[in-house]
């Protein structure tokens, strides 16, 4: 059932206070996600907001949305499961650069090349911000942490490169304290059809001293002085190659938007045309199993 009534952001927000330390990056997403909500009148009844672990993954307790904080690097076949299950529920996926390129890396291929319809906001902070310092997989290549103190010998991974070669067919990139850009790119994700993802630059400035807000201000450049043609992927990927975060200008806006049909429908035609129901027999599956 949707709202009829718009909610203002703070209705989203519940009584639990986030606990993430001052200055967090973090902040901005939260503020961001319920200014998008208030914006598409989203329902707190129909919308899941599914976390893996880490400090960013904390936020779905801090809304009052309904919500689920599963397992490190689980959150995306998680959401997969309730977005089949139950195709009307708006899903969106929130956590760290670790949870989704690390240990979830291998999940994001798959939910893009599936366009399976659910939303991921990565709160990419470059570093490991819950278990105190650790590289992740967008720290640049010789950064110092604690599991690399020789600085670290790894290329970093390109989460905009690697959504687009993936198939995701809305992709985009914001920075935390850019609140309206990353509203906006939210409730547009939200109403795609489809896999939509979003990098949000969301500096860690407890452990991650490099990749600062000051670091990144000065570099910041609204893709849309370059690039207007949404539907352009090679430009697009040009773009997120040559633009990264350690040259001179980091993009930020809407990439690439692609129309496909989303997993859900094509499901859901492949049922129709083979007269299948929403109600399985479940007896008649059982008893294929049985001896
Ligand atoms: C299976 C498993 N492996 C490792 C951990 C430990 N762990 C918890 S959060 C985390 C990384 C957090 O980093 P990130 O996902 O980038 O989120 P952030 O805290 O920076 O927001 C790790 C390694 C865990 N909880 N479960
Ligand atoms: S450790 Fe970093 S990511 Fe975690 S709450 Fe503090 S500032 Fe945010």
């Amino acid at each position: 059932m949707e709202v009829t009534q718009q909610l203002k952001p703070k209705d989203y927000r519940s009584d639990i206070p986030p606990v993430w330390c001052a200055g967090c990056g973090d902040y901005g997403v939260l503020a961001s996600l319920t200014t998008a909500f208030s914006a598409n009148h989203a329902s707190t009844a129909n919308t899941v907001l599914v976390s893996g672990i880490g400090c960013s993954s904390r936020l779905p307790y801090f809304v009052t949305t309904f919500g689920m904080h599963t397992c490190h690097g689980r959150a995306v076949p998680i959401a997969t499961g309730i977005k089949l299950a139950r195709p009307e529920l708006k899903v969106i996926v929130v956590g760290g650069d670790g949870d989704n390129f690390s240990i979830g890396g291998g999940h994001l291929p798959h939910v893009a090349r599936k366009n399976i319809d659910i939303t991921l906001i990565v709160m990419d902070n470059s570093i490991y911000g819950l278990t105190k310092n650790q590289v992740s997989p967008t720290s640049r290549a010789g950064m110092v942490t604690s599991t690399t103190p020789y600085g670290s010998p790894d290329v970093p991974l390109n989460p905009i490169a690697y959504a687009l070669v993936y198939g995701a067919t809305f992709v985009a990139q914001s920075f935390s304290s850019n609140a309206r850009l990353t509203a906006d790119l939210i409730g547009q994700a939200m109403n795609h059809k489809g896999f939509a993802f979003i990098n949000v630059i969301s500096p860690c400035p407890t452990f991650n001293k490099v990749d600062t807000f000051e670091y990144y201000k000065p570099l910041l450049r609204n893709i849309d002085e370059v690039h207007t043609d949404k539907g352009d992927k090679i430009k697009a990927l040009s773009l997120a190659m040559t633009m990264g975060r350690e040259s001179a200008t980091v993009p930020i806006g809407l990439f690439y938007q692609e129309n496909r049909p989303s997993y859900v429908e094509l499901l859901s035609g492949i049922k129709t045309r083979n007269k299948g129901t929403n109600k399985p027999d479940l007896e008649k599956i059982i008893d294929v199993f049985k001896l």
